[in-house]
């Protein structure tokens, strides 16, 4: 069963995506997210330039084989670009297999682990009755886990908080916008957000914060330290984790159960932070982390630290991506939880999926493969619009972790 043909798509349907499209002899089709925010053009090249070539006439298959293949084969190794380029063939490879096999995805990863896929909202707003109310709105439709982020006083624009309403979505002006942060603002005001949310919802409902990599070690022990009595599920990025040790820190100090890696491309990106179990759930996505090969070896290694799934699911990952991480999750022994932030409506419609919503629970396709698809007339109508990710400093003017 030999690839005859490898299309990139870049698309805007309201957000930039790029997903490659492949085609067997048989005429079999399948899509992979090679979405990187900010970033899109590098990975379009990348494919375009030095995986297409490469993927004409091979066998469709061979998913572990062409896995290695492009990782070792091209000498440079690791990296976003590189990932999510592979990423993008790999989840095309599985798409295609289930589809020969008559199968969902989930269903070659050993079936089902669980009924449905517990899924987390993002309730933001710039004050905390904005965000109490955001978080009644979610538990209304039956979620059971929600992501709180608000506003901090004397700050004029904070991470996760929405304009409005809508889809939240930071990448925006061709050039990016800057914004001013204050560790000692955010540190004042987040454990008394905390305080109220608890207090209005009780006990049971999953709450989780992202920090976006803003704290250092030390900060973060402080942070987790001052959140414990309003049990969360997890504190988010809590500093930049290139220093997988300086987490040691964070842990000494504090309960606060810990999750990282949305900016993750390899195993090797969290090979100290699992086998230390420096935290608690790992946030790698299919697109970023080299595919569904590559993002079950890593959930594969935690599980026997005891780490938990939790992947990243915002909306600049493709509903490919998120259709693809579905099938992970429903299968994995070690799922935590599964981010979902709704795509907008033309991103839906250039992206047919049959995956669906249903009391807090994420439900993969039934569909043979991954039960998702590109329509490329649709796509042709969106050209892709430059939109970088925003700068942050700090009151000074110094460049900061955004
Ligand atoms: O492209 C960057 C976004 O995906 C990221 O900022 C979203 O932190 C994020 C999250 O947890 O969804
Ligand atoms: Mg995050």
């Amino acid at each position: 069963m030999r690839i005859v043909d490898a299309r990139v798509i870049v698309t805007c349907p309201g957000r930039n995506f790029v997903t490659l499209k492949l085609v067997t002899e048989d005429g079999v089709t399948g899509v992979g997210d090679a979405t990187l925010n900010g970033r899109e053009l590098a990975v379009a090249s990348y494919l375009s330039e030095h995986v297409v070539p490469l993927l004409i006439g091979r066998d469709a298959a061979r998913i572990e084989d062409t896995w290695q293949y492009l990782y070792k084969g091209a000498y440079w190794r690791r990296g976003p670009v590189t990932m999510s380029a592979i990423a993008a063939v790999d989840t095309a490879l599985w798409d295609i297999k289930g589809k020969v096999a008559g199968l969902p995805v989930y269903q070659l990863l050993g079936g089902r682990s669980r009924e449905g896929v517990t899924v987390y909202g993002h309730a933001s707003a710039d004050t905390v009755d904005g965000v109490l109310a955001r978080a009644a709105d979610f538990v209304r439709q039956g979620y059971r886990a929600v992501r709180v982020q608000t506003g901090v006083p004397g700050l004029s624009d904070v991470y996760g908080v929405h304009a409005g309403p809508g889809v939240y979505e930071p990448a925006g002006a061709a050039v990016p916008t800057e914004a001013v942060w204050s560790t000692e603002r955010y540190l004042d005001h987040v454990p008394a957000v905390f305080a109220r949310v608890r207090e209005e919802f009780g006990p049971h409902l999953k709450l989780l914060h992202d920090v976006h990599h803003r704290l250092t070690p030390i900060e973060a022990a402080r942070l987790g330290k001052s959140l414990e009595p309003y049990a969360l599920t997890w504190m988010e990025d809590p500093a930049p984790a290139e220093l997988q040790e300086g987490f040691r820190l964070i842990r000494r100090h504090t309960t606060t159960p810990i999750a990282v890696g949305e900016v993750f491309n390899s195993i090797w990106d969290c090979q100290r932070l699992v086998s230390e179990q420096l935290v608690d759930y790992v946030r790698a996505t299919v697109v970023h982390a080299g595919g569904i090969t590559h993002l079950r070896r890593i959930f594969d290694f935690a599980a026997l630290y005891h780490v938990r799934s939790g992947s990243h699911g915002a909306t600049d990952l493709s509903p490919v991506c998120l259709a693809a991480a579905l099938h992970l999750d429903i299968s994995i022994p070690n799922f935590g939880l599964q981010e979902y932030m709704p795509h907008a409506e033309v991103t839906d419609e250039v992206f047919p999926h049959t995956y669906r919503f249903a009391e807090g629970y994420l439900h993969p396709s039934e569909e043979p493969g991954l039960g998702v698809d590109i329509d490329e007339e649709l796509a042709a109508r969106y050209p892709y619009k430059p939109a970088a990710l925003p700068v942050n400093r700090l009151e000074d003017g110094t460049l900061h972790s955004w």
